[in-house]
């Protein structure tokens, strides 16, 4: 039943609900989302969490002359369905429908766009200057979770609002969960003031209690106050943020529409910083989720009655091969280690962790901090693996330059969901680690075309010495090529021939192997014979190969799932150009742009990069 929900048009209908009506509505929001996520697929758990805050945040903030801005961004269903998008949102995460994660263009209300974590308070402390330069008065607020909290850009804007004392309002959504449960000090220091959770409230009555006194109430409050400060660190919550320069209010029950109302209401109030402590429940309200909170983080469509996932793939996924054959080669090596960046089952890791948890290491959402400290193991004669996504090992690329490679450390960058990711869109696909890794000197780079090879790989990986090494793999299921060509010996720098045909030469990243593998079965069909080459080593590149293919080959084809820009394929123009080739090369690959959310195969074709497209292509060369 969605009476309420469906009479909710824009936020303004929320303004005029009384609270028993914004219960109501909190109940039926829960079972849309749950309806619609168990097709679509989508970040189930923190939205059925974050329902009242939401509410709370919409009945008091005049959204968007008030500026709302949501870390990360994976739980604003709640906020999108409530501004206007209710009717859209079954197609969330499908290609051209609703993004998973906040976008300027699908609504004014979605100020502030998210995907990587950590930037809200950055970004709202922006907003908040420069409304402060405009002379405008609309309030800023950053919400954010307590997962999130343990970024390093978080720390730094906490830092300097500080410094400022500008006001904005930071809503900390602490819920003891990342996507894994969270790990760090600061996560041990809000553990602490949640068992002290009746605190806010209690000081709230006590003070209404003294200032109704005649005569003497204000007086003993004062009084009151004073004791406090001598013994504030022991008794007060959240000092930790007023020492920052913030107005510490909480800890706040986050499913409690009255008091979140009360208190949002009390920050308008304080001219100054401010940072509310919410406590929520991950997946409140459907049992699956909440037993589970890390499994519904990011849910693939499931069966509402027992939470089971429907589609589950029967080829091993590449991360679980990570994290088995990881561990597997850890058995025999003790200088294996394995780092995460708060991302423990998402890459695999959790059989490391469970099998050798002393060398094992969750960094929080901390990936710079990752690479670094990765260093430093391996400067000590570790073997430290650092498995994470592409898209997040972004905000590493320094240290990867600066801490790793010019001191040409044997780290091994696990690096995961390479490629086009799906459907959590433009933020989150893999599609420039090439770019932004090539052209470190030291470095070496490789892709596997199947698992036996990401397997050999993985081993090479754990006895290379020489230098900084990285694997990059696909997100999902992992293929088995052994019928196409058995040969799975790594060697440093050198490609695979996987078949020799003549005029045409494809080479190929990576899973894209797969992919000419069929294209080179269609042109069979055709009676056209092309060379096929799994690049393996992206750097360093079989030169010599490909010099030898530029002799016999007139028209030259990169295939990758990078971008075309910086990727393998302007690699190979380079060197071709270097060496005065004269024929054609067309690079295959993610064109210049930000690509939208939608499933993989949809979107290769979107960009010519699925099989049939690269055929027709070859085709239409070939008969030129
Ligand atoms: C830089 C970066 N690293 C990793 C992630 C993957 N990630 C998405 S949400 C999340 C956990 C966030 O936890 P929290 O902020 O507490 O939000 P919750 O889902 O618990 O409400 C992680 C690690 C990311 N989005 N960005």
């Amino acid at each position: 039943m969605e009476d309420l929900l469906n009479k909710i048009k824009s936020i303004q209908d929320i303004k005029k609900l009384d609270i028993h009506q914004m219960n109501l509505l909190c109940k039926e929001i829960r079972g849309f989302l749950i309806k619609t996520i168990s097709k679509t697929g989508g970040h189930l758990a923190s939205n059925l969490g974050i329902v009242e805050l939401t509410l709370a945040l919409h009945k008091v903030f005049d959204s968007p002359y008030d500026k709302i801005i949501w870390d990360v961004g994976h739980q604003s269903y709640v906020h999108k369905i409530i501004t206007g998008r209710k009717d859209k949102f079954h197609t969330l995460r499908q290609y051209k429908g609703i993004s998973g994660f906040p976008k300027k263009g699908e609504s004014p209300h979605d100020i502030f766009e998210t995907g990587h974590s950590s930037t809200s308070i950055s970004a709202g402390l922006g907003y908040a200057l420069a409304r402060d330069i405009k002379e405008e008065k609309n309030e800023v607020i950053s919400v954010i979770g307590d997962g999130a909290m343990t970024g390093g850009m978080a720390f730094e804007a906490l830092n300097h609002i500080g410094d400022l004392g500008t006001k904005h309002i930071v809503v900390l959504n602490d819920n003891e969960m990342s996507i894994s449960e969270n790990v760090g000090g600061l996560s041990k220091y809000l553990n602490e003031i949640r068992t002290t959770q009746a605190y806010y409230r209690v000081k709230e009555d006590v003070e209404n209690i003294l200032t109704k006194i005649p005569g003497i109430g204000n007086m003993v409050l004062r009084t009151a106050e004073r004791a406090k400060d001598s013994v504030k660190y022991f008794f007060i919550p959240g000092m930790l943020f007023e020492d920052l320069g913030f107005k510490y209010l909480g800890p706040v029950d986050g499913h409690n529409l009255k008091e979140l109302m009360y208190v949002f209401n009390k920050a308008k109030n304080i001219d100054e910083p401010s940072l509310i402590h919410v406590i929520t429940k991950k997946g409140k309200g459907y049992a699956p989720a909440e037993n589970d909170p890390d499994k519904f983080h990011g849910a693939s469509p499931f069966k509402i009655e027992t939470g089971e996932t429907i589609k589950k793939s029967k080829s091993p996924k590449y991360s679980n091969i990570l994290g088995s054959f990881l561990t597997e080669l850890a058995e025999t090596d003790d200088k294996i280690l394995a780092i995460t960046a708060a991302m423990p089952s998402g890459t695999g890791l959790c059989r490391f962790k469970k099998r050798f948890p002393k060398r094992f290491f969750d960094v929080g959402i901390a990936e710079q901090h990752g690479v670094t400290l990765a260093a430093g193991m391996a400067a000590e004669g570790f073997k430290p693996f650092f498995a994470v996504y592409s898209t997040f090992l972004q905000r590493g690329y320094d240290q990867v330059l600066h801490d790793v490679c010019i001191q040409n450390l044997p780290v091994v960058f696990a690096i995961d969901r390479a490629g086009l990711v799906g459907n959590d869109g433009e933020t989150h696909h893999g599609v420039f680690d090439l770019s932004y890794l090539t052209h470190i000197p030291n470095i070496s780079i490789m892709a596997p075309k199947d698992r036996i090879e990401f397997e050999q790989m993985l081993k090479f990986a754990s006895k290379y010495e020489k230098g900084p090494m990285v694997i990059r793999y696909p997100r999902g299921a992992s293929c088995d090529l052994s019928n196409i060509s058995n040969n799975y010996n790594i060697e440093l720098g050198l490609s695979e021939v996987i078949h020799e045909g003549k005029d045409i030469a494809v080479i190929a990243v990576g899973e894209m192997v797969e992919y000419a593998v069929d294209v080179m079965k269609n042109l069979n069909e055709q009676n056209i014979d092309i060379t096929l080459v799994n690049a393996r080593f992206i750097k360093p590149l079989d030169e010599n190969l490909i010099l030898e293919l530029i002799k016999e080959h007139n028209f030259i084809i990169t295939y990758e799932d990078n971008s075309v820009i910086g990727g393998f394929g302007s690699y190979i123009n380079n060197l071709l150009i270097k060496n005065s080739y004269k024929g054609e090369i067309i690079n295959i690959g993610i064109p210049d742009k930000f690509i939208e959310h939608g499933n993989v195969d949809q979107l290769f074709k979107q960009y010519n990069m699925d099989v049939d497209s690269v055929t027709n292509m070859i085709l239409s060369k070939y008969n030129k």
